[in-house]
């Protein structure tokens, strides 16, 4: 499959790449190390980057300025799994050949004919796109590397996940015996962030509550969110640190958007599997990982019900498994 995308690649002079809506580290990733990598093989190639950019990651690379599409034109998608939520593609018929690089659950082929490269077992798409240069005579260097190594560490949460199989370390580990790079200065767009999220961090520790079942939660008012000098897009970045505590299996964070007239509901789980209960209530997401909109406290209240009592079921569960092999 790598030489067949290959081929794809040498043979247009026009690509563009795209990625998803929110771009976060490995989508941004795996779409510029692509890119670098076709041009320092291919430097007469025109390349361009679609979708909207991100201060955040300008460090990483800039989205090319939207154009026309010329005929003839080879689209790459990364971690992408469908069409609805591809950023800067607004109709992909004028693609003449379209590849698919991803490590998503499958949901949709994008054309009759598209090449689609789906490896659910990668730990990112950085990931697939490192495996690519290196089963192809595309090209890497320092830079390249550096961004490959990037989206692998922002998706497997620095190897935390149980995405990292030991595929993901052994080339991780060669990349860095090959190529030079400086990781602490790599870490810092990653995690570096205001002193003011940080404090906020330090208010819903203090005043989330816990119920007996292992269900954390706090809605957090926007005049909170004023007073901590932050938006409501900021709890939803920290709801990671929330892993591992003791006694919370399940937390929410419920956080006022006035902006939108809704709340915005961030959940994660490292007890039972949440998504089809969060799927009632309009939202979705993966296994352990889930989010939704919601704009009534009494959807939301019931919502908290319905985790609680399923974090319940979660727990006696577990404790009939330990009665059973003790
Ligand atoms: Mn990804």
């Amino acid at each position: 499959m790598f030489q067949d995308i290959y081929k794809l690649i040498e043979k247009y002079d026009n690509i563009c790449i795209a990625r998803h809506i929110g771009v976060d580290p490995d989508a941004m990733g795996s779409t510029v190390a692509l890119k670098n990598s076709i041009l320092l093989t291919f430097p007469e190639k025109r390349v361009k980057l679609l979708g909207t950019g991100s201060n955040r990651f300008a460090y990483f690379g800039r989205f090319d300025k939207q154009e026309e599409i010329l005929d003839n034109t080879l689209l790459i998608v990364c971690d992408t799994p469908d069409i609805r939520r591809i950023d800067g593609v607004e109709d992909i018929t004028k693609f003449t050949d379209i590849i698919k690089i991803d490590h998503h659950p499958f949901i949709e082929k994008f054309s009759d004919n598209s090449l689609e490269y789906i490896d659910k077992d990668a730990s990112s798409a950085s990931q697939i796109v490192l495996e690519l240069i290196l089963a192809t005579p595309l090209l890497m260097d320092n830079q390249i590397a550096e961004q490959i190594f990037w989206g692998i560490i922002s998706d497997t949460n620095r190897f935390m996940f149980n995405n990292s199989k030991s595929k993901t370390l052994y080339l991780v580990g060669d990349l860095m015996d090959k190529y030079k790079f400086d990781i602490n200065k790599l870490y810092e767009p990653l995690y570096a962030r205001p002193l003011a999220e940080v404090r906020l961090e330090g208010y819903i520790a203090t005043n989330m509550t816990v119920t007996e079942n292992g269900v954390g939660y706090i809605k957090i008012s926007d005049q909170i969110l004023n007073e901590y000098k932050t938006d409501a897009a900021a709890p939803g970045n920290m709801i990671g640190d929330f892993n591992y505590i003791d006694e919370v299996y399940v937390w929410i964070f419920i956080t006022e958007d006035v902006k939108n007239e809704n709340y915005r509901i961030s959940i994660r789980s490292r007890g039972p599997i949440i998504n089809t209960t969060v799927e009632k209530y309009h939202g979705g997401g993966h296994n352990y990982a889930c989010g939704a909109k919601l704009k009534e406290m009494n959807d939301i209240d019931n919502l908290i019900k319905d985790l609680d009592d399923l974090c319940k079921k979660y727990l006696k569960e577990k404790d009939g498994d330990k009665n059973e092999n003790s």
